[in-house]
């Protein structure tokens, strides 16, 4: 472990994963006069379009592990699915924030879900099932969210599941696999809470935004959120409860559910930037990526000023293609609150997060119209 507390600009950041998080991490680092080091099995990875150095080997290649030992002063990370056997095995000579521990418990959802409610935190009605045959015994009435305990992520290996119909359907499907069973919970919103953390008890957070999903894949951002002063203070008082329990350091982020009656639930916690905090980077002083670089440097993890409301709108899929024909013509190429970000992921998979675009000043009420507007451009 290193004794340096402040890593000067010069260093070498590694960066563990190399999609757009890592991208954006990548860029504010550069800004701020570091160099970064993107390890990706993806030679064309988007961070890498940014980075000083970068790896393509898979993530247990002894000899890319000691090379990226050697050229790297501090890591961090932007992916649950980076093996935690090599973080664990990078913390014994780095400085690692987020490390193995909080990593852990991101990558499987049982042993996330156990976090929670042992510590006393509101979460869903659930259950576990560690194979098919204990299908038979859940409790829970349908419908139920069915989610992987491991390797989910952007709805991979979640599925709603309304009537045995589909439990059956479901049940061919799988195979050696544990599981969280969740009730659907009749929510008003989703939200989440970017909360960043020295490691020495100081939690910073950034506003909640409202998030809509389509298909468990964040599409829109909201921020300010619609919600009352009084609900936002909660939900950033019980953010930062969970991510003082997990007593690490780097870039958080707490998804939640607000339910009917106004009671806030634990969704789950990334150990890392996300997709709800792009705006951070056009709408407060100190985006959620520089947060990421001076939690990791040892610089100051101070609170962001807010300067203007915003909206994000994920660019999914094949949306990538129709935003980029030039047969359209999209309002947004003429108007100057929008910024369209493009991540140069060079294959289209269905609803892949291709890029998004932010709607930035003005009123939320506005916003959200242009992010509709431009969505319905999207289908025709
Ligand atoms: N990511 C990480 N967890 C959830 C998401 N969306 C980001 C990271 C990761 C990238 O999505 O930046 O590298 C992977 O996206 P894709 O499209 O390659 O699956």
């Amino acid at each position: 472990m290193s004794s340096v507390s402040i890593l000067p600009p010069g260093s070498t950041l590694g960066m563990l994963g190399g999609g757009q998080l890592g991208g954006f991490f990548t860029e504010a680092a550069l800004r701020m006069g570091y160099k970064v080091a993107v390890w990706d099995p993806d030679p064309l990875a988007p961070a890498k379009r940014y980075s000083t150095y970068s790896i393509d080997a898979p993530f247990d290649d002894e000899e890319q592990i000691i090379f990226f030992s050697n050229n790297v002063d501090a890591i961090s990370l932007e992916w649950e699915n980076v093996p935690s056997r090599l973080v664990t095995k990078l913390e014994q000579t780095h400085l690692v924030k987020p490390g193995s521990k909080s990593l852990k418990l991101a990558q499987n959802r049982i042993e996330e879900k156990t976090f929670l409610s042992s510590n006393k935190f509101p979460v869903t009605p659930h259950e576990f099932v560690l194979n098919a045959q204990e299908f038979k015994g859940i409790k829970i009435p349908k419908p139920w969210i069915v989610k992987t305990a491991t390797l989910g992520y952007d709805g991979h290996g979640q599925w709603k599941i309304e009537n045995d119909t589909q439990e059956r359907e479901l049940l061919k499907a799988i195979h050696g696999e544990s599981w969280v069973i969740e009730s659907v919970v009749d929510y008003r919103l989703e939200m989440s809470v970017i909360i960043v953390s020295n490691g020495k008890g100081n939690l910073v957070a950034y506003p909640p935004t409202e998030n809509t999903h389509q298909g468990g894949i964040l599409r829109m951002s909201i921020s300010p959120p619609r919600l009352k002063t009084e609900i936002q203070n909660k939900a950033i008082d019980l953010a930062k409860e969970v991510i003082g329990c997990l007593d690490d350091a780097g870039v958080f982020c707490v998804e939640m559910f607000l339910t009917a009656t106004d009671e806030i639930l634990v969704n789950e916690i990334a150990p890392r930037p996300h997709n709800s905090g792009h705006h951070t980077i056009d709408a407060f002083s100190i985006s959620q990526y520089e947060s990421q670089v001076r939690a990791l440097v040892g610089l100051p993890v101070i609170e962001p000023d807010f300067l203007n409301a915003s909206v994000l709108l994920n660019i999914l899929g094949e949306e990538a293609d129709i935003l980029s024909d030039t047969d359209h013509k999209f309002e947004l190429y003429s108007d100057s609150s929008a910024r369209l970000y493009m991540y140069g992921k060079q294959s289209v998979r269905p609803r892949r997060k291709m890029g998004h675009v932010m709607f930035l000043g003005g009123s939320v009420e506005d916003l959200i119209s242009k992010a509709e507007n431009t969505l319905m451009a999207l289908k025709n």
